[in-house]
């Protein structure tokens, strides 16, 4: 089963890996066709930062940044994922034609979103999250880990569940960086297997993430973004060979390149003479 690539358009100011280059909707749109051209399954449109630290977005300004790209890019036949944790934002994104709603905090954030989401026919991402981003590493105590975050993921599939969302549109997401740091990252993602055995399908967003910053630092030099997105084209490959259903990325050639790759090592157990 192939591993889909879902590429990454930010239309936010304060992204801390595209610094807001892509704010204007016409630059996110070429951005989402190019990444799309680069082999992209699926396209995941933000509007907020979720980046440590970030601020809250006002939900208008959010769909403001939002809704023209999600319908250009939904017109010109891409899938479109919108990453929000706001009711309002998914529905109306869902009407611009998004497919998926990519939910970092799992339903959590807004009361309304499970009940919104089951009223539609999009799928849904519930990602494993403990709290905002400006308070996200208060949070980062476990007992251990990889069972509390399957755990704790179980427990929004079955509010989804509850709330009216057929089990079949929810995919699950162990929730990379979000209220972890360092090693407990690599944790979650060796225990790769033990979520896929929910029974969901698993996203899996490691893209220049700072748990690859710190990796690649201890070698020395400055951990540029084409150092981080080799390493996320690798984790991307291992957690591929670990069940992934998706990787969500930045630079989505580069992934595309190991995925491709990896499947062709793959193929070799078929070969024949
Ligand atoms: N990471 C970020 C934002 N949205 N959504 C999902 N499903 N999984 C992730 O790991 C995830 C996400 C933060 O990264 P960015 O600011 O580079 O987009």
């Amino acid at each position: 089963m192939p591993c889909l690539v879902m590429g990454i358009v930010n239309v936010t100011p304060d992204s801390f890996s595209d610094g807001g280059l892509f704010l204007a909707a016409d630059a996110a749109i070429a951005h989402g066709l190019e990444l799309r051209a680069h082999g992209a399954d699926l396209l995941d449109v933000g509007g907020e930062s979720t980046r440590p630290g970030a601020e809250r977005v006002d939900p208008a300004v959010e769909q403001g940044r939002v809704l023209p790209v999600v319908e250009a890019l939904a017109s010109s036949g891409a899938i479109v994922s919108i990453d929000t944790m706001n009711a309002s934002t998914a529905v109306a994104a869902v009407e611009a034609g998004a497919r998926i709603v990519n939910d970092v905090s799992g339903g959590l954030a807004d009361p309304a979103m499970l009940a919104a989401v089951a009223g539609t026919d999009a799928e849904i991402v519930v990602q494993h999250w403990r709290g905002h981003s400006a308070d996200m590493y208060a949070q980062a105590t476990y007992d251990d880990i990889v069972s509390d975050v399957v755990g704790e993921l179980a427990r929004r599939v079955e509010a989804a569940v509850t709330a009216g969302i057929p089990p079949e549109r929810v995919i699950v997401d162990p929730g990379i960086g979000f209220g972890k740091k360092g090693a407990q990252n690599w944790a979650v993602l060796h225990g790769l297997p033990r979520l896929a055995a929910l029974g969901h399908r698993v996203l899996v967003g490691t893209s220049r993430k700072r748990f690859l910053v710190e990796t690649l630092e201890t070698r020395g030099g400055e951990a540029s973004i084409p150092r981080r997105d080799l390493a996320t084209a690798v984790t991307s490959v291992l957690a591929a060979q670990a069940g992934a259903w998706g990787v969500r990325v930045h630079d989505v050639a580069a992934t595309v390149d190991a995925l491709d790759v990896a499947a062709q090592w793959e193929s070799g157990s078929t070969w024949t003479s």
